[in-house]
């Protein structure tokens, strides 16, 4: 199977009026138009199988296709990622700190964890109302490495190789943002970003980074895998890419 299609039918977003289209989002977009929406659900099928786990949940691939399937959609803009468990997985906070720090698995359950439950919602119309997440308050983690004072923002990087996000560091110290290791009140399966994603409830489920490995303190803002293609890198929900309508769902 074509890997580009692949991506393009699942990597989420159509890129932004006015902005590069890069080939790969490009490809996909064309390869969707041309496959039509029988095949679709193959394709989704096939990506679920390919990540793991998300198969048995939606063995038909429907919700994943049909706007509002009232589910998650597996969004992911790397053809392939590994999987990480306990052994393997490491968080990386480095840049504009003190004291730069690797965490386990562990060593982040160890700390006071944060349960928050609100509505997820991705840019393109999909909702998943009232969904419970876990996780540690990143702001107690920026504490504990001890940020500059020239330090701006923050760049957030993932094993899966490609994907990356941004925040300003005030935005980085709200409550609501987390280093979540659970969601719906399971351990983060590897389809959603498991075993460690950012959550950043305020904004559009994009900045919330899947498989996130690195934290990197730095002195202004870098957009982005999304916001390089035309989405806002301040993604306030309700507020920002010219969506200020009700969600579609
Ligand atoms: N690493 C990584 N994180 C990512 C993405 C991605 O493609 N790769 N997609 C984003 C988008 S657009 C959405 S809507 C959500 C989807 O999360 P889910 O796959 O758990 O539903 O993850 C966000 N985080
Ligand atoms: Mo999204």
């Amino acid at each position: 199977m074509n890997e580009d299609v692949h991506e393009g039918v699942n990597d989420g977003h159509p890129p932004q009026r006015g902005t590069p289209v890069g080939r790969r989002v490009f490809l996909g977009t064309l390869g969707l138009g041309a496959l039509g929406v029988v095949a679709a659900p193959r394709l989704q099928r096939g990506l679920e199988g390919f990540l793991g786990g998300a198969a048995d949940k939606d063995p038909t691939g429907l919700t994943g296709l049909l706007p509002n399937g009232g589910g998650f959609r597996y969004y992911s803009v790397a053809s392939s990622v590994p999987r990480k468990n306990a052994d393997s997985y490491r968080l990386t906070i480095d840049g504009l700190v003190d004291r730069p720090t690797t965490y386990t698995l562990a060593d982040l359950k160890a700390l006071p964890q944060t349960r928050m439950v609100r509505d997820v919602q991705c840019v393109t119309g999909w909702r998943v109302p009232d969904t419970p997440f876990e996780g540690v308050r990143l702001s107690r983690l920026l504490d504990a490495a001890g940020v500059r004072p020239t330090a701006k923002a923050i760049r957030f990087t993932c094993f899966d190789g490609t994907y990356t996000e941004s925040l300003t560091l005030d935005q980085a110290r709200r409550a609501d943002v987390l280093v979540a290791l659970r969601m719906q009140d399971k351990d983060l399966g590897h389809s959603h970003g498991g075993p460690v994603r950012l959550y950043v409830a305020p904004m559009y489920f994009y900045k919330s980074a899947k498989w996130l490995s690195g934290i990197t303190v730095t002195d202004e803002v870098r957009p982005g895998y999304w916001e390089e293609r035309g989405y806002d890198v301040d993604a306030w929900v309700g507020r920002s890419n010219g969506r200020d309508d009700e969600p579609t769902s």
